[in-house]
């Protein structure tokens, strides 16, 4: 039932002290590094007043900016010469944030990830297919050494090159994949292009991360594939997947708690907040030689599970992200966020597998425009019914996310296919 039963289920007291342990030497390697060094002195902490678990919260954050200006190496703990691998994140603006890794950070990682996949109830006979992207992203790499220290044969087939991919569902019987919930929703439509019933595949289950979807998504996965999915999170500043992942009971996402401290802070003030409250996920690294990040803001939405959970695993869970706190839009004054539109779509038996939010400004006004695919099949139906279509979609959105969108119906296969981290929103206004 469990791979490591010892670090799995200790007691709550046994994981505090052993976190415990683990922060003062984090915090004692980053003082050694340049970046932190100065960092601390400017703020005028002292590590050594850190006297138990709940003193982290008088440590400052560390935020994507401060990894920016460290760049590129001066967050780094150990001589170059034990580098043995380096990530980095995809950076849309500005650097991008580089990662370092030791063998040993690479074992940690490896042993926590096949640990994660061994709870879902993966094995070394499963054929694991691995959709992500492979090279500096930590998608790929990640899970990979993971499947392959639990022993299962891996297929690094990386994203994209549908039809290659089918093949090798096909010829291989992959029974398990690791995909974007957007490529998986594309993917699905492929194999059933292609005259293939998705659920005759060999595969059981799925991991699904990398990018915020909601719970309908995964339903909607879940009965397209024939599969068990399982949630996966993970960015790369905290080495990339394999943070906190689905146990096989699928009510949230275990964290690693041997390897991570996490808190949640209420985004706005920094204070942090008791657990079962929703906030911004923070996060210490305290098992990385390399690289120890003290308090780094992810800017992602989730609040901690504290009850315990069935499967016996005694590290806490994290709830489904609900977005990212640098992802709400502001649209004439109203906050939305993604997640909320995805969750009205994907219970809509007639929404397809795409949609895209374009927000735009005219005549000095805000307006939000949906587009969606529709299945094929509606295109053929009458025009009355697709209008009474559109206005229960519209009502339904208003209903959450309190103002008025326009939604249009697209064909299916007319919007952008996603590969890898889809881009569901295009913000047109220039603010
Ligand atoms: O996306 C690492 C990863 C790869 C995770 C594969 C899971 C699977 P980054 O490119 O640095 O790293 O992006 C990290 O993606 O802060 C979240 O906003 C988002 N994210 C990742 N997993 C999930 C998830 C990888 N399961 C950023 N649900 C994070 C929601 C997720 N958002």
């Amino acid at each position: 039932m469990y791979l490591d039963e010892k670090i799995e289920t200790m007691s709550r007291n046994e994981l505090n002290t052993l976190q415990f342990d683990r922060l003062k030497k984090a915090l004692n390697a980053a003082s050694q590094t340049r970046y932190y060094n100065k960092f601390f002195s400017d703020k005028k902490i002292d590590v050594s007043k850190i006297k138990t678990l709940e003193h982290i919260k008088d440590l400052p954050f560390t935020t994507k900016h401060d990894l920016r200006l460290s760049y590129p190496d001066g967050m780094v703990a150990v001589p170059a010469s034990d580098i043995v691998r380096i990530h980095a994140s995809s950076g849309t603006t500005g650097k991008s944030t580089v990662i370092y890794y030791t063998q040993k950070d690479i074992d940690h990682w490896a042993n926590q990830i096949a640990r994660a996949m061994y709870a879902t109830g993966t094995r070394k006979e499963d054929v694991f297919q691995n959709m992500m992207g492979y090279g500096l992203f930590t998608g790929g790499l990640g899970l990979h050494y993971g499947a392959e220290k639990l022993g299962c044969t891996v297929i690094p087939s990386a994203t994209g090159n549908s039809l290659r991919q089918i093949q090798l569902l096909q010829d291989f019987n992959t029974t398990v994949i690791h995909i974007t919930p957007s490529y998986a929703l594309h993917l699905v439509e492929v194999i059933k292009e292609n005259g293939i019933n998705p659920h005759d595949l060999s595969l059981k289950k799925a991991y699904f991360g990398a990018e915020p979807y909601s719970q309908a998504t995964t339903e909607k996965l879940e009965n397209l594939w024939g599969i068990d999915a399982y949630n996966s999170y993970g960015l790369s500043e905290m080495n990339g997947p394999g943070v906190a992942m689905d146990c096989i009971h699928k009510k949230g996402m275990h964290v690693v708690e041997d390897s991570y401290i996490v808190e949640i802070i209420n985004p706005n003030t920094g204070e942090q907040l008791p657990d079962g409250e929703e906030g911004e996920l923070v996060i210490t690294h305290i098992n990385r030689e390399a690289m120890p990040i003290i308090r780094y803001r992810t800017r992602d939405l989730t609040r901690i599970i504290p009850e315990p959970c069935e499967c016996g695993r005694t590290h806490r869970r994290i709830e489904r992200i609900k977005g990212r706190s640098d992802d709400m839009i502001i649209v004439g004054g109203v906050n939305v966020f993604p997640s909320q539109i995805e969750s009205v779509l994907m219970n809509i038996p007639e929404i397809g597998n795409n949609y895209v939010i374009i927000i735009d400004r005219e005549n000095g006004l805000d307006r939000m425009h949906i587009q969606v695919e529709l299945y094929s099949k509606l295109f053929q139906g009458d025009i009355k019914a697709l209008k009474r279509l559109n206005k229960d979609i519209v009502e339904k959105l208003r209903a959450i996310i309190v103002i008025n969108p326009r939604v249009e119906f697209m064909e299916p296969g007319s919007l952008p296919a996603s590969e890898g981290k889809a881009k569901r929103v295009i913000d047109n206004r220039i603010i």
